[in-house]
């Protein structure tokens, strides 16, 4: 079983992902923590308690992070997720009476992974906590096995801006720093995500035991916006995916690119820029990530509903 930390913003796939981590045998949590995007912090902190006390699991614990970006101005998608950042749903989820711990997000990371405790960090968030972490002790977070991130677009539009996906987009000076750490990472761009997709007859599927009620509360509206924004058949299962990498490599197949996040661009700023020239004359690419480029979406989307079907 890989012990992991999951950096989130919840959110509801990030509520999603968490499920599926609490459904599986492969991997466990050694904590959460929390970090501004999908809503702010003080939303996302009380999403990830909610959630993981609505499945009895007060033994984790919860660490808040970072409220704002490390330069730019704050980048909230309530739109996407509700008011709440899960739906709107406080009948069903109710809110914990746990608090967060003291220890900064950052600093708690970097006490799990000194510990020896934690080898692998999933984020499915504003890179913004990873980024401290990495600035306040780079040679603990160099000694992590890897570093899971959704974010990014590929050979994909983005979500937020023609070329930039929400995550990288929140914080791109945090995302680009990241990416130039020497620590093993994966990237799991929009490219995947959507091709994996949740339906309301994949929900409809699903039985009403305590995960499928939750599952079945939180994604009415998420899917609905996917559905009319997107004109897809559902919604994506983006924060999932990266749990399902580590729960199943094989769900994903990789391939190895120098990868950075625009700055500056005035059109472009949150991008993901890949260099695919590698190979081409004179063109000497530094590969620093993995970045998944396809996945087995039927299989992972049969093994998403199973896990959700059991508890
Ligand atoms: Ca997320």
């Amino acid at each position: 079983m890989k012990n992991v930390i999951l950096d989130c913003d919840p959110g509801v796939d990030d509520a999603l992902a968490i499920l599926l981590a609490l459904n599986s045998d492969n991997v466990g949590i050694e904590g959460i923590t929390t970090v501004h995007g999908n809503t702010t912090l003080d939303q996302t902190t009380k999403n990830a308690l909610r959630v993981l006390d609505y499945f009895g699991r007060l033994d984790i614990p919860v660490a808040a992070g970072a409220s704002n970006p490390l330069l730019c101005e704050v980048h909230n998608a309530e739109n996407v997720h509700g008011k709440d950042g899960l739906g709107d749903v406080s009948n069903i989820v109710p809110y914990s009476t746990r608090r967060e711990i003291e220890t900064p997000a950052h600093q708690y990371i970097i006490d799990r992974v000194s510990s020896g405790a934690v080898k692998t960090i999933v984020a499915t968030g504003a890179l913004t906590n990873i980024a401290l972490a990495f600035d306040n002790n780079p040679e603990v977070m160099n000694t992590l096995d890897e570093l899971v991130i959704m974010g990014g677009a590929f050979r994909h539009p983005g979500n937020v801006s023609p070329v930039a996906e929400a995550n990288f987009y929140a914080d791109p000076e945090a995302a680009d720093y990241v990416l130039a750490q020497d620590v093993k990472k994966i990237i799991i761009p929009l490219d995947v995500t959507h091709q994996v997709i949740l339906t309301p007859e994949l929900v409809k599927s699903i039985p009403d035991n305590r995960s499928g009620i939750f599952v079945k509360s939180i994604v009415k509206r998420y899917q609905n916006f996917y559905m009319n924004v997107w004109a897809l058949k559902g919604n994506p299962l983006h924060d999932p995916s990266a749990i399902g990498y580590v729960i199943n490599p094989d769900f994903l197949a990789l391939e190895q690119f120098q990868a950075n996040v625009e700055t500056l661009g005035k059109h472009t700023r949150g991008m993901m820029i890949v260099e695919q020239r590698a190979g081409l004359a004179g063109i000497n690419a530094k590969p620093n990530a993995y970045i998944a480029t396809a996945v087995k979406a039927k299989e992972f989307m049969d093994y998403f509903i199973s896990s959700v079907s059991k508890a």
